[in-house]
């Protein structure tokens, strides 16, 4: 072909590819529908200058006589693993950031009276995904779910079919997070791929928890796929003798709110959790879900009308030892395990939305959460379409995990500047967790939290914390900022009135490195463990703190910390990226032992 046909023809195959849509929100629970994994090897093409679009290599053709021939081939190719990231899977891949294609083959079986949907657990950062050669949608944002009707758009009864996801994590100035943050930007189809079959009429969506602050209220809202009113739905919760009824309006939701008898909160000491079945006369839903009661009230967290201290830690979805991101239920274990070890109740999910199986395994376990979107630092807050995307990661977020009593806090943003943008981008998020989810706390965490000379103590200047629930406060005394006093001498007048916890605060140490305590430069495992000593005696005056998180649970890869002793990964780890525990980690243990 010639090159001026070549180009009419791509200009074509594209303006024919653009007719899909964005992704649709996603139905609630996907692990309690009837689903089929479409994990495994995929095979994979290497895009560096994301040419395979207007290549249109998405329609997967072969050659149909001795005259054709294509320039591209899926078939016998690089293959990579879903779910996981392309860095840590080909060593070409380890820094690279750009386009790559994931395809496979699939068949179907759905009956008449059923939906088929395909569902991604999530994709960094941006992919569109293709069907038998046509677009059928795309999604921005790399740690949400989301997922596409593709009913009557598959060959069904076993016939093959094709699938092609353009999958690029360049990072932009307008996305969220933006230009550069402090982890690895690992691409790929890194959460579970899944066939979702539903009857016709489908639960989509269910909200069923405790009253905040009633014991013995559970309200529910439960929304179904068909719009039309007078619906009745069922909930049952066995153990607790519960069936009660709702009915939908016109939109094909409805509500109800009901009084239980002798239910067993759900709580670190004892994560219990019940059977709850949502049934309409079409679909039926199973999961287990915990009840608990969880507010603030002046300068106090209550859990279960009892004061609550957090002790939490940090870790990114990362498996150090692997150099990659986690994705199983493995994983999780391992990730919850060593935490649970220090003797934490809370963690911190830093600083995006990780994987369903950390949050249902920390359920069981009875680790509460905290969540938190990667409005991480410098974000482009003046842009609409930049506060369009936080807002939709922020809804996901909401959307897939409201059913976890364990997650306690939304975070909706981390270290971010004031200004009237940025305000106002982050107190809308504010307002969307309060209005769409009572029964949590929300915070943003500040490191602007400063010694005041005058008053020779440290204060917070920052409208946004008189929207929050928790004001949270990174702060690395003895690190990045030098004592201004002797640390037990040091005063907070931070947030008064309103609970204070340190969100992140610790100091870099590389495992097995002894050194001078007193000296920085060492890195070395007694200066790191200085700084928590140090930290702990500033926190034991500070007399609105209701938690700390030492920052962080493992030392975890970083594309700028360029010192020898780092060579790419923040050592701030209380344990290495071998697994082994560092110095600081015994002391943050017995802090948290010494706390009833
Ligand atoms: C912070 C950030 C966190 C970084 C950490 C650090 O304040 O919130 O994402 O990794 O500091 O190690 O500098």
């Amino acid at each position: 072909m010639k090159v001026r046909n070549r180009i009419i023809l791509s200009f074509l195959l594209l303006f024919f590819a653009i007719e899909g849509t964005t992704a649709q929100e996603t139905m609630t629970n996907v692990y309690g529908r009837n689903i089929e994994f479409l994990n495994g090897k995929w095979n994979a093409i290497v895009d560096m200058y994301s040419i395979g679009r207007p290549m249109g290599i998405f329609m997967n053709k072969k050659p149909a006589n001795k005259t054709e021939y294509y320039e591209y081939s899926f078939d016998n190719h690089n293959y990579l693993n879903v779910p996981s990231d392309w860095n840590s899977q080909m060593p070409e891949l380890k820094y690279y950031e750009g386009t790559v294609w994931y395809a496979r083959h699939f068949t179907t079986h759905y009956k008449q009276n059923e939906r088929l949907f395909l569902y991604f657990g999530a994709v960094n950062y941006r992919c569109r995904v293709y069907l038998n050669g046509k677009e059928i949608g795309e999604h921005e944002g790399g740690f949400t779910p989301f997922q596409f009707e593709i009913t009557d758009k598959v060959n069904n009864n076993d016939s093959d079919n094709f699938i092609a996801v353009e999958v690029n994590n360049n990072r932009s100035v307008d996305a969220i997070p933006g230009m550069s943050y402090d982890w690895w930007n690992y691409g790929g189809i890194t959460r579970d791929v899944m066939l979702v079959y539903t009857p016709r009429n489908y639960i989509k969506d269910y909200y069923i928890q405790l009253d905040k602050y009633r014991p013995d209220i559970i309200h529910a809202d439960v929304s179904l796929s068909d719009k039309k009113s007078n619906q009745k739905v069922q909930i049952q919760i066995p153990e607790l003798n519960v069936k009660q009824y709702l009915v939908t309006d016109n939109t094909g939701k409805g509500k109800l709110s009901f009084k239980v008898r002798n239910l067993q909160r759900w709580s670190p000491q004892s994560p219990k959790l019940y059977k709850v079945i949502v049934s309409s006369g079409y679909d039926n839903v199973i999961e287990q879900i915990g009840f608990r009661n969880l507010y603030v009230e002046g300068e106090n967290i209550y859990l279960n009308g009892k004061p609550i201290f957090f002790k939490s830690v940090s870790f990114h979805e990362e498996i150090p030892q692997r150099k990659g991101r986690a994705f199983s239920e493995a994983d999780a274990a391992m990730l919850l395990s060593e935490a649970k070890a220090l003797g934490v109740n809370i963690v911190r999910l830093a600083h995006y939305p990780q994987n369903e199986y950390i949050l249902r395994l920390a359920e069981k376990m009875g680790i509460m959460l905290w969540e938190e979107i990667p409005v991480w630092q410098k974000i482009d807050f003046a842009n609409q379409e930049t506060f369009g995307k936080a807002s939709s990661m922020l809804k996901e977020m909401i959307s897939r995990d409201k059913n976890r009593c364990a997650l306690s806090v939304w975070g909706v943003a981390n270290e971010t500047r004031p200004s009237a943008a940025r305000d106002k981008f982050v107190k809308s998020l504010i307002d969307t967790c309060h209005s769409t989810d009572p029964v949590r706390l929300v915070t943003a965490a500040s490191d602007l939290v400063n010694f005041d000379k005058d008053a020779q103590k440290f204060e917070l200047k920052d409208t946004i914390i008189n929207q929050l629930d928790i004001v949270a406060v990174n702060k690395y005394m003895g690190w990045y900022h030098p004592w201004p006093m002797s640390p037990d001498k040091v005063r907070w007048n931070v947030a008064p009135g309103k609970p204070v916890v340190i969100s992140e605060f610790g100091c870099e140490a590389l495992y097995g490195k002894t050194g001078d305590a007193d000296v920085k430069s060492s890195w070395s495992e007694d200066f790191q463990a200085n700084v928590y000593k140090d930290n702990l005696k500033m926190f034991s005056h500070i007399t609105n703190l209701r938690g700390v998180s030492p920052w962080v649970l493992f030392d975890f890869r970083s594309p700028y910390r360029f010192n020898p002793n780092q060579s790419e990964w923040n050592r701030k780890g209380l344990v290495s990226d071998q697994g082994m525990r560092k110095k600081a980690w015994y002391i943050m243990h017995d802090y948290y032992q010494s706390i009833k």
